[in-house]
Parts: C-alpha cells; structure tokens; sequence
C-alpha cells in the first residue's frame, strides 16, 4: 500500500542560510525565498512536499526576540492538522535560544520541529546550508507506522541531530557550530541516518497541542568573575521591576562567600526575585552544598538549574516568569524537567 507524502512546512527567519552574496557589491542579502526550489534543484528529490512560508522581512538572529518567537510558535500552531513536520530557518547566532523558547511554548508537541540554519550562505560554493536544509527536512519527514519518529523541537546542525534545549552555539568558524554537552545527540547522518532511538522524547500524544506565548523580560545574567564588586552586583540587583536572575557560577555551582555577596542575593529573594543557579562549565551539573562555597545559596533559596544551559536556564525564566507561575510552585517546576531539558 503506498503511503501519503509527508507535508512539511519550512519556515524562513532569516539567518546566513538564506542569504545570497551580491557579487557587484560583495555583501550578503536575503533572498527571495519563493524561488528556494530553483537554487537547490535536489529538494524535489525528497519524497515530500514542501511549502515554504516566511518572515516578512527575515533578520538576522542576533535582532531576535519574544515577539518573533511567537510569530514562530504561531505559524506551527495554525498549520499543526495541516503539516507533518516543521523546519525552521533561523540564524545560527541565537538558535539555540529561540529553539529552546519554543521547546517550552509548544506543549504536548507530538510532531517534528526542526532547527536548522548555516555557517556560509546558500549561494557560495562550499556552503554548509545544503545538507543542513535537506537531511533537516528528511528528518521532520520520517515516521514509522503513520507516526512521526521524532516528537520534539530538535536543532540539526553538521550531521548531527540535537535536542534543541540542550544546545549552545560553541564554534563561529566551523561547520560543526553547535554542541549539546550534557545531552547525547539524537541522530548522526552518515552514510544511513541513524537515530538514537532511546534518548528521543516520549510526549503524551493523547493531548493537544497547547501553544504559550508569554514571556517575561524583567530577567537578567549574572556571570561571576574574581574580582566582582559589590556595586555591580547591586546595580543589578536592583534594577527596576527585576524579576528574575540567572546566575553563572563556577564548577558545580560555587561562588565567594564573602558576607555581601549572599547579603545581597538573599535580600533580592526575600523581595521576590528569583535566583537561579547555573555553572559556567560547559559540562556537568550544580550540586549546592557539595562544597562549602555553595553551601550558603541553598540556605537563602537560591533555586538550582542543575545542567541546563544558559540558553534553557534564561527561556525557561522567562516562561514561567510569563506564565505567572505561583510563587509556591516556581522553585519546583524550574528545579523539574518540563521538555527534557535538564537531567
Ligand atoms: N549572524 C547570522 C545569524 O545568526 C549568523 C549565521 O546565521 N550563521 O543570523
């Protein structure tokens, strides 16, 4: 019995992958998405069909923010009955953020979003945007028994498969730009496209789909150094209407225990202020109170982002920020993995 060809829906960002170079002036424009079949002839070979909506004016990723990831979440949700799987073209800069902001806002997604994007653009000879493009379709395409395989927002980048909110862009020169340090990759693409079967995300596919489009920006980064002065910590602290801090820390969650430090932080919680922890180790989680220097951030709440990435740790703030989570659930729910984004 022959089957149905898969509908995928590609979506335009922007991002280096669409860009072509002027060859009179030497710069890298957009272009004409409309005409993606005519530059890369080979996606008629895939056995699917493609349709292809775009930003209207497609930016680059470092211009990204929460209004565009909701254009995004809201271009899945009102082609979800209508396609099988979703590739998304974005910049390569910001990637890993818009596709871990999304990881959160699709609840209970039961089918493929793929992130895909480029180091060199479409149009140049040794362009890395062709196989990124295609095997990021083939895979938004597989399905086994009428059931999309993968069930989950995932980041393709040089033969490899991620988990989208375990990402971070580590390389702005080489075609493998991207890592996911604390997660394994969920498919390699070699000579046969092998997917890691075991570490794909299981969702209750008996609920629909559920799209969130609220974040909050009262959120800010704190990344420790030696030397850190009190008065850049309280300037931070204090910003108006300040809601929640993510904190990068050394190892598996430590930090100084000088008396102002832990004086300020825990002031800022008793007003509200969330504080996370987060290492600033590529690898490895925040275990507070394995050493004395972390011991003090579990007694005044500080609450423990364990192996999350800096780009998880920052969305999932503000999601739940957005969601106006209850103060009495907020330290549980971030401390839980909610899309498999933390061990
Ligand atoms: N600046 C580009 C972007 O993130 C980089 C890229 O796509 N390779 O939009």
């Amino acid at each position: 019995m022959s089957q149905e060809k898969q509908k995928i829906l590609l979506i335009y960002t922007g991002g280096t992958i669409g860009m072509v170079k002027d060859f009179k002036t030497g710069a890298l424009r957009t272009f004409d998405f409309k005409t993606l079949l005519d530059k890369i002839p080979e996606l008629r070979l895939l056995d699917c069909n493609i349709e292809t909506v775009s930003f209207q004016d497609p930016i680059d990723s470092s211009n990204m923010n929460p209004t565009y990831w909701v254009q995004i979440a809201e271009i899945i949700e009102a082609n979800y009955e209508s396609f099988d799987g979703f590739v998304v073209l974005h910049g390569s800069d910001t990637m890993s953020y818009t596709a871990s902001a999304l990881s959160f806002m699709l609840e209970n997604l039961a089918k493929p979003v793929v992130f895909t994007g480029s180091q060199l653009p479409i149009g140049d000879l040794r362009t890395d945007a062709k196989e990124n493009l295609i095997t990021s379709i083939q895979v938004a395409s597989l399905h086994e028994k009428n059931k999309p395989v993968i069930k989950e927002v995932c980041l393709y980048f040089e033969y490899k498969l991620y988990r989208a909110n375990r990402t971070t862009k580590v390389s702005a020169e080489h075609f493998e730009a991207f890592q996911s340090p604390n997660y394994p990759d969920l498919a390699q693409s070699g000579v046969h496209l092998k997917i890691n079967t075991d570490d794909l995300y299981n969702p209750n596919v008996n609920k629909p789909l559920k799209t969130y489009k609220d974040f909050d920006t009262n959120v800010a980064i704190i990344k420790l150094f030696p030397g850190i002065t009190e008065s850049f910590m309280r300037s931070i602290l204090l910003t108006p209407n300040l809601k929640g801090v993510i904190l990068e820390t050394y190892g598996a969650g430590n930090c100084t225990t000088a008396a102002w430090f832990s004086d300020l932080l825990s002031d800022a919680i008793r007003k509200g202020v969330y504080v996370i922890n987060i290492t600033q180790c590529t690898k490895g989680t925040v275990v507070m109170g394995r050493y004395e220097t972390s011991n003090q951030l579990k007694h005044i709440g500080v609450i423990s982002g364990k192996d999350l990435t800096t780009e998880a740790a920052i969305t999932k703030l503000m999601w739940l920020l957005g969601n106006k989570t209850d103060a009495n659930t907020f330290k549980t729910m971030f401390e839980s993995s909610l899309r498999g984004e933390m061990s």
